[in-house]
């Protein structure tokens, strides 16, 4: 039989940053019979996430550490980081309204040929994705118009830029994008405070709909050729595209900087209607290619004389349906990302797992006698 020291040594080693899968197990082990079922079986949001080691990411922002030496531009205005709400680890970025609150915080980063610098200085990003988890508490009357925008400042004129795309959100919470160029002609080079508007377009997406839930969003801006329509515009949430603009011309003829700023900001242009309304912002990613959902990992209690185990994730209802299988994983590891490469999700089912989803796990694992009972199902996260 296995005895397990120490349950609260795994809970204590992921309660911070990043989680440890090294977890004590204790002898004496009988390795004479099947042994019991693992004693923890949970999922985290590792620091930082799995993507932020591709070379194709430019930043990575998870709140956990304090990495305001590459934050270009930040305004307080109450947008703080707090242990209130966190997707990874404890922290987020959170913004509590005050009542009748207009000017709300914003947090950018400069990158590639911004004229202040910034992250990858000098490069030129021609196709940028931008990836951040959000979350509305629930009960808004209404919601603010601002959320995340894209841009490309230019050479000469430090706040000036040549074209924006931004997601925004309509009083009932349905999202947007609006689009608008300050090249004064569509196919011109010159550069002009015109504020040229692109036209809006409805996101398939509300965020009514998503009270006090995570929702991964990500934007892909792909610029035109100059003096092309062929740019690109795509949104997603939570893994499904909700927007695909092409067709575009953002920047018209103009070849001088490309896309070089990324913001969140949380202003609110008729002010908040009541106070203590929040909603908060984490795992925010930057890359030149699609990021999609940050993936969670399972762990488990490790096991003496483990040479295999299994998880699986299914729906909490009576009949438990499946919709992902580690399979039975060879080798005495204790710890398995939820994730298409390591597993196998139901035919139909989205890759991209939130908290909040109504997801239960289970394990079993198995020594050189045979394997153990399953575990009883738990709340995934
Ligand atoms: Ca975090």
């Amino acid at each position: 039989m296995l005895y397990l020291r120490d349950l609260a040594v795994l809970i204590a080693a992921c309660a911070g940053l990043g989680c440890s899968s090294e977890v004590d197990s204790d002898t004496p082990t009988d390795t004479t019979q099947p042994p019991d079922p693992p004693a923890v079986v949970s999922a985290v949001f590792h620091s930082p996430e799995t993507a932020c080691s591709d070379p194709a990411v430019i930043l990575c922002e998870d709140f956990e550490t304090d990495r305001q030496s590459i934050w270009s531009d930040y305004e307080d205005n109450g947008f703080v980081v707090t242990a209130n709400a966190a997707l990874s680890g404890t922290s987020s970025m959170e913004q509590e309204y005050q009542l009748g609150q207009v000017s709300a915080g914003w947090l950018a980063w400069f990158f590639g040929d911004h004229p202040m610098g910034g992250t990858r200085t000098g490069e030129h990003f021609e196709e940028i994705f931008f990836r951040w988890y959000h979350k509305f508490q629930a009960g808004w009357p209404q919601y603010p118009p601002k959320m995340a925008r894209v841009r490309s400042h230019y050479i000469g004129c430090d706040w000036c830029f040549a074209w924006a795309e931004h997601f925004w959100v309509h009083p009932d919470g349905r999202a947007l994008s609006d689009p608008m160029s300050n090249i004064a002609a569509p196919n011109g080079t010159t550069l002009a405070s015109s504020e040229r508007w692109l036209g809006a377009t409805d996101v398939d997406l509300s965020f009514a709909d998503r009270g006090d839930s995570w929702v991964a969003l990500e934007m892909r801006i792909k610029l035109n050729t100059p003096g092309q329509n062929d740019g690109r515009l795509t949104y997603w949430a939570n893994g499904e595209i909700v927007l695909d603009r092409q067709n575009e011309n953002l920047r018209g003829a103009y070849d001088g900087t490309t896309i070089n700023v990324a913001m969140i900001d949380t202003y609110w242009n008729e002010g908040a209607p009541v106070a203590g309304l929040r909603r908060w912002y984490d795992n925010v990613v930057l890359a030149t290619e699609a990021i999609g959902c940050a993936v969670p990992t399972i762990q488990k209690s490790t096991l003496v004389g483990q040479v295999a185990w299994e998880v699986e994730v299914a729906v909490d209802s009576p009949t438990h349906p499946v919709v992902w299988s580690s399979g039975t994983k060879a080798g005495d590891a204790s710890e398995v990302q939820l994730s298409d490469d390591a597993g196998t999700f139901a035919s139909g089912r989205s890759s991209c797992v939130l908290p909040d989803a109504g997801l239960v796990v289970r394990a079993r694992h198995r020594n050189s006698i045979g394997w153990s009972e399953w575990t009883e199902w738990a709340s995934l996260f």
